[in-house]
């Protein structure tokens, strides 16, 4: 039997093959956020079913490609489009792009999401650190066998968003005049919104905000010791923070007014 570790050998051996270029930095973009890749110089795209043990994503709003090229002199492996477990991909193949950008030699990743705001000292279009987090997806994607070759059994997870990489964002942000928030990004499992009283839950375990995504992707990262920054979009408040109804429609429609701003973000810290 084939172990995740030679699927993914065998995956970043294929992506070998399309480019000579070996990222340092994995980008992880978000819900109307893949814009960022026209910011990508030198570039091919990989359509993710083209790539060895990679499923096909399906989500609106995600196109599915890896793009790898350059940032300002910096290699990048960037996901167009990540896979969810609420499409009923499990943890295992959630995480397995995660575990390529590893074995091509990945040191360090920018995972950004859309969320929902819990905290009242955020609102709509705001871009939020995320400091820490709360995994309450009910499943971990380090559960079964261990492989040593990508990290421990029992990974400390005290510091998964690193805070000199977070600290340089910080000041990227405000540079561009955006405020500095920061804050813990809880994971449901979704595809249902969050009710008013999961809400209320989720801001007395002190969650700033709540989104679908991002949680098992920093954690297989600090398995393997690649260091992670976590970038937040509002796009809309939780459930019971605000009346308005919640829809995906509201979701990518914040996004994409906040695509230019967020591209120009990424554009001027990766360099850094
Ligand atoms: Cl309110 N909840 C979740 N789980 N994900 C979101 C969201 C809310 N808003 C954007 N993404």
């Amino acid at each position: 039997m084939t172990s995740v570790y030679d699927n993914a050998v065998e995956a970043a051996n294929f992506i070998k093959t399309k480019t000579s270029l070996v990222p340092e930095i994995a980008v992880i973009l978000g819900s109307g956020l893949g814009g960022f890749a026209d910011e990508i110089e030198e570039k091919i795209y990989i359509s993710y079913e083209e790539i060895p043990h990679f499923k096909k994503s399906t989500v609106q709003g995600h196109a599915g490609k890896l793009v790898i090229g350059k940032v300002g002199g910096k290699v990048v492996a960037c996901m167009q489009g990540r896979y969810h477990f609420y499409e009923g991909n499990t943890m295992q193949e959630v995480v397995f792009p995660i575990r390529v950008f590893k074995i091509l030699g990945v040191t360090k990743m920018v995972v950004t999401n859309a969320s929902g705001g819990i905290s009242k000292m955020l609102q709509n279009g705001d871009l939020m650190i995320i400091r820490d987090h709360i995994n309450y997806m009910g499943s971990n994607p380090l559960i079964g066998h261990n492989d040593e070759r990508f990290g421990p059994r029992f990974p400390d997870m005290s510091e998964i968003y690193n805070k000199k990489l977070s600290n340089i964002v910080a000041e990227h942000m405000r540079k561009l005049g955006l405020g500095v928030k920061t804050g813990i990004y809880i994971a449901f499992t979704g595809p249902s919104y969050e009710t008013p009283a999961e809400i209320l839950m989720a801001r007395q375990m002190g969650a700033d905000a709540v989104g679908m995504s991002t949680v098992p992707e920093c954690i297989t990262a600090n398995h393997m010791g690649i260091k992670v920054v976590g970038i937040s979009c509002v796009t809309n408040m939780a459930a019971g923070v605000s009346e308005n109804r919640l829809t995906h429609d509201e979701v990518c429609e914040t996004a994409g007014f906040m695509r230019e701003t967020f591209k120009k973000l990424l554009r001027n810290f990766i360099p850094d």
